[in-house]
């Protein structure tokens, strides 16, 4: 699988995300994933979901050290006992040593970033996790956080696709190094509404949820679409055998807006 580098992390361009998926489900799925060939899998505390995400790994049969596995801190934990407590929480429900990549799930002005950022370091030598990096963090933040991190951040886990524009974070992501890894890459279903992705798809025997994530893919960005049913997984993993042409990219680029966002609870900052 195609991997997307950052500052010594080889992270899979497509990933299983399982934001929403529940018990037996979620494992299921986790396990299908890994035995049609992906080797990337996010969840995070908050899914109340990283138990499940274990044992489907262990029932896929691939090993562990093939699998590539994220999960993230919930924002209330980012004090730093607090921090590296529920880390090993996680990594308990795993049933894992480590995970490889591990995030701060959302910024929280009321924790000091430089304590948090040193708990995550902590996090990353203590062998919890190989890599960390943040998730949804504005341009400010991810400036901040990089002059306060002594580790490297991997990635900026935010949404992205077609129908929001992240120029911006993108370009700041870009001039630091991190990886950006979007979710709701095929904006929770709403590229069904598009006339121009299925027209795009059609020219390329592609559907509309394909050509969002080949459009991420051409950008290097790391793409984890959810799904509970089989044959989406996969359809979203079949995406490494066409090319869009520079025209189509731009078309696509051209329906993102500010106002594109799906995810924007009371805990968000104030977006870019
Ligand atoms: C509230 C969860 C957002 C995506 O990880």
């Amino acid at each position: 699988m195609q991997t997307v580098a950052a500052h010594g992390a080889n992270i899979p361009a497509i990933g299983l995300g399982t934001w929403e998926l529940q018990g037996p489900t979620c494992a299921r799925i986790v396990e299908q994933a890994l035995r049609l060939g992906y080797r990337h899998v996010d969840t995070a505390q908050i899914y109340e979901n990283e138990r499940e995400v274990g044992e489907g790994v262990r029932a896929s049969g691939v090993r562990r050290a093939d699998v590539f596995v994220t999960t993230k801190v919930w924002s209330t934990h980012f004090a730093p006992n607090d921090l590296l407590r529920s880390a090993k929480e996680s990594l308990a429900r795993l049933r894992m040593t480590e995970v490889d990549l591990l995030l701060l799930h959302w910024p929280n002005p009321q924790v000091p970033l430089e304590e948090t950022l040193g708990a995550l370091a902590q996090a990353r030598e203590q062998g919890l996790a190989r890599h960390i990096g943040v998730s949804n963090f504005t341009v400010a933040l991810i400036e901040e956080a990089v002059a306060k991190s002594s580790a490297p951040l991997v990635c900026n886990q935010v949404e992205y696709h077609p129908f929001l524009d992240q120029t911006k974070v993108l370009a700041a992501c870009r001039a630091h190094g991190l990886a950006v890894v979007a979710y709701s890459p095929v904006a929770k279903g709403r590229f069904k509404e598009s006339e121009a992705l299925k027209r795009i798809g059609a020219r390329h025997g592609k559907t509309a949820a394909q050509v969002c994530l080949r459009w991420l893919l051409q950008q290097n960005v790391v793409a984890i679409p959810r799904t509970s049913k089989v044959e989406r997984l996969s359809e979203n993993i079949d995406v490494f055998d066409f090319a869009l042409t520079d025209a189509e990219m731009s078309e696509i680029f051209a329906m993102g807006s500010r106002a594109g966002r799906l995810t924007n609870g009371s805990f968000a900052p104030q977006w870019d």
